[in-house]
């Protein structure tokens, strides 16, 4: 702190969600000068803010959790085996209480600007009020999902009625008793709203792009008595995460789908489609994440099973993907959602058949019809990944714009550092793993905390990537991506938002590597003395 003493704090973050939360716990464990600069009234990022219906985890509770701290694990109890958005809300605002987090926390606060001072060796952000913080150190924890989208029809801003986006949705109760209500997108937020909503709804439409495959959550209560069986499990758990590839606790099955009689491997998907969560994308024959036959044969298992779900054959096979398989987009899980097209005060429209021409000041114009709603519920998705990134104006060293070092995609090195970017570290940026991010989150944080640490103790005031690690890292993610069926198709996983002009063309913005060859890499870096960055 002493080398810092002109800067306002040694370490500056960006954003309270999980990665902020933890980021900001261990720069109090280094005792460094940190503040969390964060544009929501309170902790939670993610969890904070999408509170639409039926928000929750599609990943156990327990493994999605902290596993930092044993008196956390001791103190908290999850009550659901996928935990509701007010659940996991409450987890983040207990783990700030317990740590005494939202001293150094600043809410209320969009930052707009992020601009390296060569020189200075040193970080000033501005917010939207215009005022400055500098730092030596920066450290973003804006998420993957944060800048969410509207859809690019005309119109949207002429409707009357009640309207929102699913990741703004307001504190208050929302009412739907005898509405009439659209939703339009149907990705995993759409499928958890669309399921809940039902339940109360005067009468709901649902609009659909593309369908989703998508495949029973088995949500159930977790009693006391099972809990204490998870506490006494965590050590486990959490080491089963660390060896699986996206750091689930679900073990992929290395057979090949091919290599079963179809009666053994009807009977094995059987049983997979009866378990929890994304034991059925995961712990799925590996073959069908790169194999188009043997994932062919899966897809089809499960179109089978929406066939036998949904009453009338037509919605069936509206709700059908025929476009991509099983597993290449991000698996959404539902409760009931199929059974929903059975109400008689259900229906889906296909946009793809039908398209919408435009909002309308009393609802919805599509080219066949025109629908009255009281209410518009978006759920449209995200301008994903980078979309963090766009919407901060981040300045290097001579001023270099971030965009423009990724103008043809990002390019990173570990997902950490990025070329003309000193002092400042991503968690959550691409190029990482998005697996079970709880588990990404804490190994990147882990991971920064350790370098400042370095740095400090070791007087370093300049710490930069060089563009050939750059070159290095971004091709080897490139490299780890060869081969998946998950890389031909438009998801934001791909980089692609058909509301977005600029988002058209895939590019790869992930990690797809296992996650411990990611972790054994970064490890590398960390065991050398970080003597692949240039440190001053
Ligand atoms: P997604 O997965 O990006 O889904 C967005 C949905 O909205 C998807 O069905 C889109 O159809 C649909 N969409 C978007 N724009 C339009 C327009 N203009 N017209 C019709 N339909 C549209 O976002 P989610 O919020 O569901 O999930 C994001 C992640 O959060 C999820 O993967 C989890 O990890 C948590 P499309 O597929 O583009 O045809």
């Amino acid at each position: 702190s002493e080398m810092n003493k002109d800067l306002d704090y040694d370490v500056l973050i960006i954003g309270a969600g999980l990665s902020g939360i933890y980021s900001l716990y261990r720069m109090h464990q280094l005792g460094l000068r940190a503040k969390v600069l964060e544009a929501g009234g309170d902790v939670g990022g993610t969890w904070y803010w999408n509170r639409y219906p039926g928000a929750r985890f599609d990943s156990e509770s327990y493994s999605y959790n902290f596993s930092f701290s044993q008196e956390l694990l001791d103190e908290w109890n999850w009550s659901e085996h996928f935990a509701s958005q007010p659940e996991t809300l409450r987890y983040c605002e207990f783990v700030c209480d317990k740590f005494n987090l939202r001293r150094d926390m600043q809410f209320n606060t969009r930052v707009t600007s992020a601009h390296f001072q060569d020189g200075a060796n040193a970080w000033r952000l501005t917010d939207e009020s215009g005022r400055q913080y500098t730092s030596r150190f920066l450290v973003t924890c804006i998420g993957i999902l944060n800048n969410y989208t509207l859809p690019n029809i005309p119109g949207v801003s002429d409707f009357k009625g009640e309207a929102f986006h699913t990741a703004r949705w307001p504190q208050e109760q929302v009412n739907f008793e005898n509405k009439r209500v659209a939703i339009i997108g149907t990705g995993a937020t759409g499928i958890q709203a669309t399921q809940e909503i039902v339940k109360t709804v005067g009468h709901l439409t649902v609009f659909q792009r593309t369908p989703n495959w998508s495949l029973p959550l088995r949500n159930t209560k977790i009693t006391p008595d099972e809990m204490e069986e998870i506490r006494s499990n965590y050590p486990d758990i959490f080491d089963k995460c660390s060896q699986t590839s996206s750091c689930f606790m679900h073990v992929a099955d290395t057979r090949s789908t091919h290599s079963l009689t179809s009666e053994d491997r009807e009977k094995f998907w059987n049983d997979l489609y009866e378990q929890r969560g994304f034991a059925k994308w995961l712990g799925n024959f590996g073959d069908i994440h790169t194999d188009k036959e043997a994932n062919a044969l899966f897809s089809e298992f499960v179109a089978n099973k929406i066939r036998q779900r949904v009453t009338d054959p037509v919605t069936a096979e509206t709700l059908i993907p025929k476009c991509h398989g099983f597993g290449t987009k991000r698996v959404p899980l539902e409760s009931g959602y199929f059974e929903a097209y059975n109400r008689p005060n259900v229906r889906l429209v296909d946009v793809k058949k039908d398209p919408i021409e435009c909002v309308t000041e009393t609802g919805i114009r599509t080219r066949d019809e025109n629908f009255d709603f009281d209410m518009i519920i978006y759920a449209t998705g995200f301008d994903a990944v980078t979309g963090s990134f766009t919407a901060i104006d981040f300045k290097g060293v001579d001023g270099i714009q971030l965009s423009k070092q990724w103008s043809e995609g990002p390019r990173t090195h570990l997902g950490l550092f990025v070329e003309g970017f000193p002092n400042m570290m991503m968690v959550m940026g691409p190029h990482q793993m998005f697996g079970n991010i709880p588990r990404s989150i804490e190994y990147a944080v882990g991971w920064v905390a350790r370098f400042i640490e370095f740095c400090r103790d070791n007087g370093i005031t300049l710490a930069a990537t060089s563009h050939q690690n750059v070159l290095d890292w971004t091709e080897h993610v490139h490299t780890c991506a060869d081969g998946l069926l998950a890389n031909e198709v438009d998801s934001w996983m791909t980089g692609v938002n058909k509301n977005l002009a600029h988002k058209q063309e895939r590019i790869i913005a992930r990690y797809q590597g296992p996650a411990p060859g990611y972790r054994k890499r970064a490890e590398d870096v960390a065991a050398r003395k970080y003597a692949d960055l240039t440190l001053m």
